[in-house]
């Protein structure tokens, strides 16, 4: 009887492992959304803070009157974000892979200098 009682356990918390092994992965987390104003000439904000590591997507809008750019570099060197943002709003995801300070760039000729530039800060 006790043998019996004992099985009975042993069986109920292995289908209950089972059960919890079959959910699978949770769901995965989906992306912070940072709305960006992309204007003639700047960005704003002007500073993004993130996590290294997390995924953000960007929703550049271009409110102003040119074509704008938006680009993402560390230490000079080009990140793969090279989103060109004409007209409506320009959706797109990014994860930086380490900690430190990013630019933000318009690469159009002459905006940089006229101010649009923002700093991407991850933590
Ligand atoms: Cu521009």
């Amino acid at each position: 009887m006790r043998f019996k009682a004992l099985v009975l356990v042993a069986l109920s918390v292995a289908t209950m492992l089972l059960v919890a092994a079959c959910g699978g992965p949770p769901p995965p987390t989906p992306p912070r959304d940072i709305p960006v104003s992309a204007g003639d000439f700047f960005f704003a904000p002007s500073e993004f803070t993130l996590k290294a590591g997390e995924k953000v997507r960007f929703l550049v809008t271009n409110d102003g009157a040119v074509d704008h750019t938006f680009h993402v570099l560390l230490d000079g060197e080009e990140q793969g974000i090279d989103v060109p943002v004409g007209a409506g709003n320009v959706p797109f995801e990014f994860s930086a892979p380490q900690a430190g300070t990013y630019e933000v760039i318009c690469v159009v000729p002459g905006h940089k200098e006229l101010g649009m530039v923002a700093s991407l800060v991850v933590e």
